[in-house]
């Protein structure tokens, strides 16, 4: 077996000229020629023990992934856009020794570069032999905590397929459907769902470099686009659009995640394209482990059931199971063969975030009804932010800003966005320096979305009488 998480890669090679099976930002390559280019991969990085990618929007990064996979070894994507610091830290942490990138020779990489060729064409003989064990590490992901630098979601190929599987069995996924986004292809949404998804399945992939509205409109006017992933934010510039919307009418099935939907964008899209997306629910480290199904009726503000094989349950402060129930709201716990085999280093982050009989507390807060519909509510942390779908610790911002030498304090909170969902603020007392200034610092070691949309000066931060920052009143005053 070439690769056992996209089993129809093995009679692909050697075939040529068949027709396209993956589209990034219309430049295309059929299976036959993705097999041998990702082949030509895997023989230079085979026995390796981790191999970072330079994941931007581009063809070379879907064959960077299975070209890895191929070969055995752990894939650790890297934002285009991190800023040294976190690009810094990750591959610390990693100890990746080379990176995978689309042309050779970038100034920002300290580490050997391999580039890729999406020309090149090799037989899988010559990368040798490779351990296909199921619970072997197939991808590192790197994610915010509430505090201090991202951590590497260790998830095995085995929970992966899984995840995938009972997916495309909720979405009714088949190789007739043509999968279409223009997600980040280093989160779980855009790279496990929206490219392994796809090979997987055995439906092409269209990705349109950005999820602009009139993107996804052309791929499914011009390139038959059935199936449609995006974020909120994606699906409310959607709605937005009177063309793409009804575009979106030729469309099967449109499916929501990352972040709660709207229930006024999901009634704009029940209008204007006949329907309103699936919601589906997960994290980084469980995967996707609720969603709504295709074939039955879609319920506004709700994300849906559990995957088959997966468990949930809520639980009050203390961590003793709560009543459910439509009103009745706890912390929503998951126990899934979907989740992560751990925080790649951080034995005591994975302790922290399970429990002894093997739950992951997910930090969401939820309620769930009688037939097992699940509404997530909000979050436990104010200092878990997500904005665009994207999801950023309030620490490591804070970090970040509290770097200038003129900033003595900083407090950084998600306020609500209409377009984001929750957009940045940061609170800082500093001298000499004004809020802009401040945003333009973090940008200089973070990656884009990290930045604060807003800095705001003040004289001092809120504080209870234990000293610590009552971030709950900067959330109100912004409200
Ligand atoms: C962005 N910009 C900023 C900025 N942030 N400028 C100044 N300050 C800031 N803080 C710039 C951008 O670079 C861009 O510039 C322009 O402003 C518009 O930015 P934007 O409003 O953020 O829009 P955009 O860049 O189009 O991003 C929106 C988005 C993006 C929805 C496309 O947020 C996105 O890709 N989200 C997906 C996140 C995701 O995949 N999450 C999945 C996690 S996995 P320019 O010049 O470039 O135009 C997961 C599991 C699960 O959660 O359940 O799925
Ligand atoms: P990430 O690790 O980036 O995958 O972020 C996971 C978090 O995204 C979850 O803990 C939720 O807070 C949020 N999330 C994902 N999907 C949804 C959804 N459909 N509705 C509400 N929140 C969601």
């Amino acid at each position: 077996m070439v690769v056992d998480l996209i089993p129809g890669l093995d009679g692909a090679l050697g075939v040529n000229d068949g027709p396209a099976a993956v589209v990034v930002d219309g430049r295309s390559i059929d299976l036959g020629g993705l097999a041998s280019a990702a082949a030509a991969v895997a023989s230079r990085v085979v026995g390796l023990p981790a191999v970072a990618v330079d994941a931007s929007a581009a063809l070379e990064t879907v064959i960077a992934v299975v070209g890895a996979l191929m070969a055995g070894v752990p894939v650790v994507p890297i934002p285009p856009d991190a800023g040294p610091l976190e690009r810094d830290h990750i591959l610390r942490d990693c100890a990746a020794p080379a990176v995978l990138v689309a042309a050779a020779a970038q100034d920002k990489w300290e580490l050997e570069q391999i580039a890729v060729d999406v020309e090149q064409r090799a037989d899988w003989d010559e990368a040798g032999s490779v351990d296909l064990l199921p619970d072997r590490i197939a991808m590192i992901l790197y994610t915010s905590g509430t505090t201090g630098l991202p951590k590497g979601v260790m998830l095995s190929a085995a929970a992966i397929a899984r995840d995938l599987d009972l997916l495309a069995e909720a979405w009714a996924w088949t190789p007739d459907d043509v999968l279409v986004h223009g997600l980040p292809l280093f989160h779980v949404h855009g790279l496990v769902l929206g490219v392994l998804g796809a090979l997987r399945v055995g439906s092409p992939l269209v990705h349109t470099g950005r999820p602009t509205p009139v993107a996804y409109a052309e791929a499914v006017e011009r390139r038959g686009g059935s199936l449609l992933f995006g974020v909120p934010t994606v699906w409310s510039r959607i709605a937005a659009d009177h063309d793409a919307a009804t575009s979106m009418r030729r469309a099967r099935l449109l499916v929501s995640g990352s972040a709660g939907l709207p229930v006024p964008v999901y009634d704009q899209l029940q209008s204007l394209a006949g329907q309103g997306p699936v919601e589906r629910y997960g994290m980084t480290e469980t995967l996707i482990t609720v969603s709504g199904r295709a074939a039955e009726a879609r319920r506004a503000g709700w994300v849906g059931r559990p995957l088959s094989g997966v468990e949930t349950r809520l639980v009050d402060d203390d961590g003793h199971p709560a009543p459910t129930g439509p009103d009745q709201v706890g912390a929503l716990e998951v126990r899934s063969p979907t989740t992560m085999s751990g925080y790649l280093n951080r034995p005591d982050e994975t302790a922290v975030i399970t429990t002894p009989d093997g739950w992951i507390r997910t930090g969401d807060v939820a309620c769930i009804d009688d037939g097992g519909w699940h509404r997530i509510v909000g979050r436990q942390s104010t200092d878990l932010i997500k904005s665009g779908g994207f999801r950023i610790g309030a620490g490591e911002v804070e970090a970040a800003l509290l770097a200038h030498p003129a900033v003595r304090e900083a407090a950084v909170i998600g306020v609500p966005d209409p377009d984001l969902g929750q957009a940045i603020v940061g609170y800082v007392v500093a001298t000499s320096i004004t809020g802009p200034e401040l945003c333009e610092f973090v940008a200089a070691t973070l990656s884009i979305h990290k930045r604060p949309r807003r800095v705001e000066l003040v004289a001092e931060l809120p504080r209870n009488a234990m000293g610590k920052v009552q971030k709950q009143l900067l959330v109100a005053d912004e409200g």
